[in-house]
């Protein structure tokens, strides 16, 4: 009736930006990431509780967060059969919330992993995947490890929307990524609301989806004979794209700064200079630096040049993985 499941985030190499169906959360394209290693969340879920608690960080979790987790839990009872009562949810990350990267992808990934254990249902990735998604949306790239495609999907009631594992953590072990933290304030605008708001009101936003769904393919293809220039040059115009849809919306999105315009520019002149690195930009100011084993000390300085505040260097990370079963 309890588990402890770990989990890592991931960053998106080809962006999800927008969604067909909020409360499902369906996206209205594709998107492939990699799943990121040492950082992670751990959370352990017990059935049996007198009410539904929810503790995140120390913290009990209120209002649209509490929600989240609840939904998710509720599922799963739905899919034991209606025979659980309340759940007692305990989730800690291990990564600063300055790191810019969205610790919900990790949590709701091992929560819907943990959940599923706790309940004694068959483990199944797809499921959990399914279920992740339902918390939130990156969620369902972080239930396994290495590159991960979510796959949009066609039917309405979301059961064709889900993650799937393209590669292991294993395929490419020298893939480095460079966390680069100009900026630890909190965002004015969060993604779910960036999304909606660019899909409803950027006139950008049509071809965004095709681009966006065309090069899921072309990313495999490149990470099937592990080209780092090319992921680099895909993942640059990805995070363009997604950007550029951003900031054509009314009133305009800007996630970026000018210290990350800085850094983008010195890593264009380090590249001329022959470093390999590239970047990718979430919704925020703090770009993601891609590189390779021999590089990513020299990527990290790169960082630390152009302003960076704080800097975590990751590796290909591993699925969501249980710790504990009692
Ligand atoms: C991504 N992002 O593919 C994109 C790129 C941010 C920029 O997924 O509303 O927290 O919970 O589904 O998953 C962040 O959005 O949004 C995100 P919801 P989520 O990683």
């Amino acid at each position: 009736m309890k588990a402890t499941v770990l989990a890592h985030p991931n960053i998106a190499l080809v962006k999800y930006w927008g969604k067909r169906d909020d409360a499902l959360i369906l996206p209205h394209q594709s998107s492939l990431s990699l799943t990121l290693a040492p950082l992670s969340v751990t959370t352990t879920v017990e059935f049996g509780a007198a009410s539904d608690q929810v503790e995140i960080n120390g913290h009990t979790a209120k209002g649209s967060e509490r929600d989240r987790v609840l939904r998710v839990l509720e599922a799963v009872r739905g899919e034991a059969g209606g025979k659980l009562g309340p759940a007692k949810m305990v989730s800690r990350g291990d990564f600063p919330a300055s790191a810019g990267l969205a610790s919900s992808a990790a949590g709701f990934a091992a929560l819907a992993v943990a959940a599923r254990e706790a309940a004694g249902l068959k483990a199944d990735p797809k499921v959990a995947s399914m279920l992740a998604r339902l918390g939130s949306g990156s969620a369902c790239r972080s239930v396994q490890g290495g590159f991960c495609e979510w796959r949009r999907g066609e039917r309405a009631d979301g059961t064709d929307s889900y993650a799937v594992q393209r590669f292991d953590a294993k395929h490419w072990p020298e893939l480095r990524m460079v966390v680069a933290i100009l900026n630890r304030d909190e965002k004015e605008v969060k993604s779910r609301d960036g999304m909606k708001h660019t899909v409803d009101t950027s006139p950008y936003y049509a071809a965004w989806v095709k681009d966006a769904e065309a090069e899921v393919p072309r990313a495999v293809e490149i990470l099937q004979r592990k080209d780092l220039q090319a992921l680099g040059e895909l993942a640059e115009r990805n995070a363009w794209r997604m950007h550029s849809t951003a900031f054509a919306a009314d009133p305009p999105l800007c996630y970026m700064n000018p210290a990350t315009l800085g850094l983008i520019q010195h890593l264009r002149e380090q590249r001329k200079k022959g470093m390999p690195v590239w970047f990718t930009l979430d919704a925020g100011p703090n770009p993601v630096l891609l590189t390779d084993a021999a590089h990513e000390v020299a990527a990290e300085a790169l960082a630390r040049a152009c302003g960076a505040v704080d800097v975590i260097r990751c590796v290909p990370g591993g699925d969501a993985e249980l710790k504990g079963e009692h």
